[in-house]
């Protein structure tokens, strides 16, 4: 049958499992040649980062490094964006005509860096409300427990809660964060309560999850396996801009009200459905 499902991977399977599980793993949809734009890409950036960039683990053993908005700079990783199939699988797992891209985050967890990535949601840390958030997050190394696999809490998109940010990297809160539903429950300290699902990975997989999915990553304990990942967030159809008083990423934010369409330079529209 001769549907996006071809040319993009996505099955009506993976769809099921965004919808119910709040995450589906997506086993080779990216091509080589992607992978290798966005190594060169992403070590381009790491040599020279931008200003939303810091480590996590400069204060301690390893690195955590992170940055943000590399399409505004780096040709590799902006080709990568409009031109891969990553916006056309959002589309296709949130049923949504238009996908604009709000925040490309690059994360390099490298070996010997004691952080995990804790437990949180990224839909809080973004002026957006609305449903169709899907965050991609495409590894650039084979990932695996030891050097620092995603974890994601089965179903915790649909709990009906927003939890307060915190620092991903350090588990501590901003002053600024709003406490909306309080902090994410103690997923570690109950785990009969949690089903956590976590897979490992090979470059040209990704995982895909809602915005409101309360996910962490482990620390890479590993002696020499490199962790580099992109995470792509993209929103859809029904999303519109709801100002908070905390949004790390958006420094000297858009001109916009609450209620309005999202896209302005910031937040580019990378994907239309053909008509
Ligand atoms: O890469 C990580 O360690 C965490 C990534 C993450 O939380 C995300 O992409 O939302």
């Amino acid at each position: 049958m001769a549907t996006s499902d071809q040319t993009i991977g996505v099955s009506d399977e993976d769809i099921r499992q965004w919808r119910g599980d709040g995450v589906a793993r997506l086993r080779s949809v990216i091509a080589p040649k992607w992978i290798e734009q966005l190594r060169l890409g992403a070590e381009q950036t790491h040599t020279n980062p931008g200003t939303l960039s810091k480590d996590y683990a400069a204060e301690t053993s390893g690195s955590f490094f992170t940055d943000h908005a590399m399409f505004q700079r780096n040709d590799a990783i902006r080709n990568f964006i409009f031109s891969s199939p990553a916006a056309e699988i959002a589309a296709r797992l949130m049923g949504s005509r238009r996908i604009n891209l709000i925040d490309d985050h690059l994360l390099f967890k490298e070996p010997g860096t004691d952080n995990p990535t804790y437990w949180h949601q990224d839909q809080p840390y973004f002026q957006f409300g609305g449903w169709q958030f899907c965050s991609l997050w495409v590894p650039l190394d084979p990932v695996a427990e030891d050097n620092g696999g995603m974890r994601f809490v089965k179903g915790s998109h649909a709990w009906g809660k927003e939890f307060q940010p915190v620092r991903i990297g350090l588990g501590d809160t901003p002053d600024d964060a709003e406490i909306l539903d309080g902090p994410v429950p103690d997923i570690d300290g109950a785990p009969d309560k949690y089903e956590i699902l976590s897979w490992d990975l090979a470059p040209g997989d990704c995982l895909a999850f809602h915005g409101r999915m309360v996910h962490g990553a482990r620390p890479n304990t590993s002696a020499d396996k490199r962790r580099r990942a992109l995470s792509l967030r993209f929103t859809g159809d029904d999303i519109r801009w709801q100002p908070r008083p905390y949004a790390p990423t958006d420094e000297g934010g858009p001109d916009l009200k609450a209620g309005d369409e999202i896209t302005c330079e910031k937040y580019p529209e990378v994907w239309t459905a053909p008509v």
